[in-house]
């Protein structure tokens, strides 16, 4: 592969040339010097769960069939997909954990958060059963941290609490019936460990069903949790509109670029930068531009209309524009090699999580308390290092394209509410029942190197728009989406069917924004697909059927990290077919790679994975599957 060849946005080649030019290598230079990979790898058949391996199972049955231990394909391919998942739900769960103790912290007075949006906290309170009358704000926000809290400490026989009381109750029932709800996320986390290290789980079946439960622990314990004490905290996003790709940087700004996944410290990032406008201007700048990459920038976007710079792949490229003064981190999906890249410029990476460290990095810690402070000093860092940014290695692309983000699923109930205050979903589910809208699909997740970048994300959502089938969208496949101009009303007329079309004309005319919905609805961070799920139990519990019953499905078409594994796993979980376009490492086993693909999963769960490489096919394929739902719903 060329390394000109990458990616369809367009200002990667720009940024590649010059990347060489200055002598640095980036992802795809490493990508191409990995090739080829190694295929027991890419099957999932090397174990290394103790000191006597690695083990390797040849696929070809013609060299061992069994590792040292007697592990045999199954088990390894089954125990590697257990331990990913648990990787990925401890990512999300260490995530909204620290949210928790923001909210509680902020509820008795030891961190500077106001808490923005009451109305979501009630809501929240009342689904934990936790009586909101004649409690002030900081009071109820601190019941409901510990209610958070409790189960971290449940020691009970009693599921996690958050899930039974954000699931839809049908699920809740067939997981039950499974043996598969979770107890205390942090319990399930040491337990999966445990079952996967040598010589304890050697049923692949009972693997598997680990890997279904720790979906689970992550799609409640992780994503709605986080999501729910980041709206209450920093407020549940509505529509905003902003732009999207490189071209947001500005040479005659300080611009800093937050990236990763907790808002916690990038909130108080862009509000320092705001006040602090005058020290830049002082500087010699114009003022301050921010923005954002992965998910912390999707948080950002949707809270504060800060434009999205990029996605995880263009990370490095970001930083070639020689144009940025700090690229401030917390955690996930940071190259390691940005303090190369950092190195050849004037730009500052500043890490700020204890987990998080990069050699070469400054480390300016988050501490909640003082949170202020460390915003402050971050903006003072990257102010202070523009006056050294060097003009002459500034080049930064002329692309960007317009967004309009921020779609929580109450604000599309809110738009919604336009065409019927009484019964907002009505005019949504009318339309899917007359075949207006075909059905809706969750495009969701990373870019991975193995993929052109953006290229999957792109054409899946043309095809399926084409055929009227609504998207929904989060992490870097929104990143992806946006740059390419279809997070925008203007999509809508150039991508949508002919009924699709019309229905989004309708509501956004109605809605007031004298425009067309776009055809991809932005719903914000990876821990933001819990928005999605919430849709579909309100759309189910509308149309009084399971969520395994509605005509929709997810796709992540280009994801590359362990966080997505989880994620897909609890979609599945919730009777969703999930697509993936990228092949998971579990080819090495007929028994796991057709139980998730096959009827095994579909029998126990209604949902299943659907693996397809190629995007138009895949896109057939997931419309044949909703039009399927159609015909078993008989509309
Ligand atoms: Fe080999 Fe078994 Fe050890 Fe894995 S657990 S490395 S298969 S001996
Ligand atoms: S940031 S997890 S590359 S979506 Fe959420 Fe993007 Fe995937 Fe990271």
């Amino acid at each position: 592969m060329s390394v000109k060849d990458v990616s369809i946005d367009p200002a990667v080649p720009e940024l590649l040339e010059k990347a060489e030019n200055d002598g640095l290598e980036t992802v795809w230079h490493r990508f191409a010097s990995q090739q080829p990979q190694c295929g027991f790898g890419l099957l999932g058949i090397c174990c290394r769960n103790c000191v006597q391996g690695p083990c390797r199972i040849d696929p070809f049955g013609e060299g061992p069939q069994k590792g040292i231990c007697g592990a045999n394909a199954d088990l390894i391919v089954a125990r590697n997909l257990l331990r990913s998942a648990t990787g990925g739900a401890a990512a999300h769960i260490d995530h909204a954990y620290e949210a928790v103790e923001a909210l509680y912290q902020a509820a008795v007075g030891k961190a500077p958060y106001e808490i923005k949006d009451e109305a979501k906290l009630k809501a929240v309170a009342g689904k934990l059963g936790i009586s909101v009358d004649g409690k002030d704000k900081n009071t109820l926000a601190r019941e409901v941290a510990e209610a958070a809290f409790a189960d971290f400490a449940n020691h009970g026989a009693a599921p996690m609490k958050w899930l039974t009381a954000t699931a839809p109750a049908e699920r809740v029932e067939t997981w039950g019936k499974l043996g598969l709800l979770p107890k205390n996320p942090d319990r399930e986390i040491r337990t999966a460990m445990h079952q996967t290290s040598m010589g304890v789980d050697s049923d692949p079946v009972n693997l598997i069903l680990a890997t279904v439960k720790m979906g689970l622990v992550d799609g409640y314990g992780g994503l709605h949790l986080a999501t729910d004490i980041q709206d209450i905290l920093f407020g549940t996003p509505s529509p905003v509109v902003s732009d999207a790709n490189l071209g947001v940087l500005d040479a005659d700004y300080v611009n800093i670029i937050i990236h990763g996944h907790v808002p916690l410290l990038s909130e108080k990032v862009v509000e320092w930068a705001r006040k602090l406008e005058n020290e830049a201007i002082a500087a010699g700048a114009r003022g301050i531009k921010l923005a954002g990459i992965c998910c912390t920038g999707n948080e950002v976007l949707m809270r504060q209309g800060v434009p999205l710079a990029t996605n995880f792949l263009a990370q490095e490229l970001a930083v070639t524009t020689g144009a940025v003064d700090a690229m401030v981190v917390d955690v996930q999906c940071i190259m390691p090699s940005l303090a190369d890249i950092t190195a050849c410029y004037h730009t500052k990476l500043i890490t700020t999580m204890p987990i998080a460290k990069v050699p070469g990095a400054e480390h300016v810690p988050f501490d909640i308390e003082k949170v202020d402070e460390t915003a402050r000093q971050i903006v003072r860092i990257a102010i202070e290092a523009y006056k050294n940014r060097d003009p002459e290695k500034v080049r930064i692309p002329g692309h960007r394209s317009k967004v309009v983000a921020g779609f929580s699923v109450e604000a599309v109930v809110g738009a919604l509410a336009k065409l019927n205050a009484d019964n907002p979903l009505k005019p949504l589910v009318d339309n899917i029942a007359n075949g207006n809208i075909l059905g809706a699909c969750g495009v969701v997740g990373c870019n991975n190197a193995k993929v052109v970048q953006d290229s999957f994300h792109v054409a899946l959502v043309k095809e399926l728009l084409k055929n009227n089938v609504l998207v929904v969208a989060t992490g870097c496949a929104a990143h992806a989406l946006g740059k390419a101009g279809f997070l925008t009303p203007e999509a809508t007329l150039q991508y949508a069917g002919d009924s699709l079309k019309a229905v989004l004309t309708a509501v956004g005319e109605a809605a007031g924004l004298k425009a067309p919905l776009p055809p991809a609805l932005h719903m914000g961070s990876c821990v933001d697909n819990s928005r999605i799920g919430d849709l579909l139990k309100a759309l189910a519990a509308y149309l009084n059927v399971a969520v395994k019953d509605l005509p929709v499905a997810a796709s992540a078409p280009e994801y590359q990290h362990e966080k997505a594994i989880a994620i897909g796993t609890w979609a599945v979980a919730l009777g969703v077919f999930t697509h993936l376009g990228v092949v998971p490492p579990v080819l090495g086993s007929q028994v796991v790679a057709g139980a998730l693909t096959g009827e095994t999963a579909e029998n126990l769960l209604g949902g299943k994975f659907y693996v397809e490489t190629d995007p138009i096919a895949a896109a057939q394929g997931i419309i044949a599957h909703i039009k399927d739902k159609r015909a078993k719903l008989g509309i």
